[in-house]
C-alpha cells in the first residue's frame, strides 16, 4: 500500500512540513521483480486530490495514473487499485501526476526498482536521488510560487542533495548506483568521485555495451545506472553544487579482474510496418511568441492538452516525431507508455529513453513504436513547464 499524507521531516537540520508516502520522506523504494505482478493500493491520506504515475514502466493505460487521459483523481480518504506486469527490470521511479510541481516539490515521489531476473555481480546495489529543494531565509520549504518561476528555467531550488540509499561502501569493492532526479525542474550535470564506472542502462534501458563516463547530464525524470568499483568516498558534485552528497568509503577488499557487465537488454516491441511522422514545436516562456490555451508554454501553438491528439496510429505503428525547441530555455520531453530511441543527425538510432533533453534553439528526432494501446501523454518533464501548458498526447488504437 502507498499512502500519500502529510509528513514532518528535517532537511537542512530544519524541521519541515512536507509531504510524503507511508509518513516516510521521500517515499519509501519499492522493489519488484521482473516478470511479477505489481498490485498496490494507493490510499489518499491527502487534504487534496491524488494520482500516482509509475514512471518509466511500460504499464496499461487504465493505470498510467494521469487526469483525464487515463483516470480521475482520487479525493482524499478514497483509494484507487493500480496492477499491471513488469516486462522490464531497471530503475524508474513513482510520483505524483496531480498538480505535480506542488506536491512532487514537496515529496511525492520515490524509486521504483526491477530487479533482473538475473541480478549482475555487484556487491551492493545503491539508489541515489538527486533532489533540490526552494527554502526561504529561514531555511524552511518556500511555499511562494511567483510567476517568473513559470516563465524561466523553473522553480530552481537553492538546497541540491543527493538521497542516497546507502551511507557506506568498501574500497574495492564492486557497486551499482542508480541515479535518479525527481527534481521538478533542475538539471543535473554530474561528477562522480571514489569510482571507477561505466553506465549501463538510461532511463531502465540497459546500453549494448558499458560506456565511460565523464559527465552525467541528468534531467527531470531521467535516470542512469552505473556499475564501477569504489576508489574512495563516492561524492556527487554538479557544476552549481559542489558537494550535492557522498557516501563515506572504509576498509578495502581486493578489486575484481573482471570488466564491468553489460546488463540483459528488455524485451522490446516489434513494428508491424506502418510509418507515421509528426513534429513537436515547442513555443513559449519569457520573450516566447504568442499561442493559444492557457498557460506560457505551448506545443505546436497550444498550450494545455490540445482536443486532438498529436498523432492517432493503430497500435505497432512505428512514429519518427521531430522535438523542435524554439524557446530560450532547455525542456526535457517525457512520453507515457513507452520507451522511444534517440536519433543522431545522420538518422542512426541511438539510446532508448523515455524523456529526452532538447536544449534551447536545438531538435532531435525520435523513433518510437507504439504499441501500448491507449492515450497517452507527452509532455515537459520541468514540471513547472508542464504546469503552464507544455503537454501534449498521443492516442494509440
Ligand atoms: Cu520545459
Amino acid at each position: 500500500m502507498l499512502r500519500p499524507g502529510a509528513v514532518t521531516a528535517r532537511i537542512g537540520g530544519v524541521k519541515q512540513e512536507l509531504l510524503g508516502f507511508n509518513g516516510s520522506w521521500p517515499g519509501p523504494e519499492l522493489r519488484a521483480r521482473q516478470g511479477d505482478e505489481m498490485r498496490i493500493r494507493v490510499e489518499n491520506g491527502l487534504q487534496d486530490g491524488a494520482l500516482v504515475h509509475w514512471h518509466g514502466l511500460r504499464v496499461p493505460n487504465r493505470m498510467d495514473g494521469v487526469n483525464v487521459l487515463t483516470q480521475d483523481v482520487i479525493p482524499p480518504g478514497r483509494s484507487f487499485d493500480y496492477r499491471f506486469d513488469l516486462p522490464d527490470a531497471g530503475t524508474y521511479w513513482y510520483h505524483s501526476h496531480y498538480i505535480s510541481y506542488d506536491q512532487v516539490s514537496r515529496g511525492l515521489f520515490g524509486p521504483l526498482i526491477i530487479d533482473e531476473r538475473q541480478k549482475p555481480d555487484v556487491d551492493r546495489d545503491i539508489t541515489v536521488q538527486l533532489f533540490d529543494m526552494l527554502v526561504d531565509a529561514d531555511g524552511v520549504y518556500d511555499e511562494d510560487t511567483g510567476p517568473e518561476q513559470f516563465t524561466a528555467a523553473g522553480r530552481l531550488g537553492n538546497v541540491a542533495m543527493a538521497l542516497a540509499s546507502s551511507d557506506g561502501v568498501t574500497v574495492g569493492e564492486r557497486v551499482r548506483l542508480r541515479l535518479i532526479n525527481p527534481s521538478i525542474d533542475r538539471v543535473y550535470d554530474l561528477r562522480i568521485d571514489g569510482l571507477d564506472g561505466r553506465i549501463v542502462a538510461l532511463d531502465g534501458m540497459p546500453l549494448e555495451a558499458p560506456r565511460a563516463a565523464p559527465g552525467i547530464v541528468l534531467a527531470p525524470g531521467q535516470r542512469c545506472d552505473l556499475i564501477g568499483d569504489v576508489t574512495g568516498d563516492i561524492v556527487f558534485r554538479d557544476a552549481d553544487a559542489p558537494d550535492l552528497g557522498r557516501i563515506a568509503s572504509s576498509g578495502q577488499r581486493p578489486r575484481r579482474a573482471t570488466a564491468i557487465p553489460a546488463l540483459v537488454p528488455n524485451p522490446m516491441p516489434r513494428p508491424n510496418g506502418r510509418e507515421a511522422r509528426a513534429t513537436v514545436v515547442m513555443q513559449g516562456g519569457a520573450g516566447g511568441s504568442a499561442h493559444a490555451g492557457f498557460g506560457t508554454w505551448a506545443l505546436n501553438d497550444v498550450s494545455g492538452l490540445p482536443r486532438k491528439p498529436l498523432l492517432n496510429v493503430r497500435r505497432g505503428t512505428t512514429a519518427r516525431i521531430t522535438l523542435r525547441n524554439d524557446t530560450a530555455f532547455d525542456h526535457v520531453m517525457h512520453l507515457h507508455g513507452h520507451h522511444f530511441r534517440e536519433l543522431s543527425a545522420d538518422g542512426a538510432p541511438g539510446d532508448y529513453r523515455d524523456g529526452t533533453l532538447v536544449g534551447a534553439g536545438e531538435a532531435r528526432d525520435i523513433l518510437c513504436v507504439l504499441d501500448n494501446p491507449g492515450d497517452w501523454m507527452l509532455h515537459c518533464h520541468m514540471l513547472s513547464h508542464q504546469a503552464d501548458g507544455m503537454a501534449t498526447w498521443l492516442r494509440v488504437g
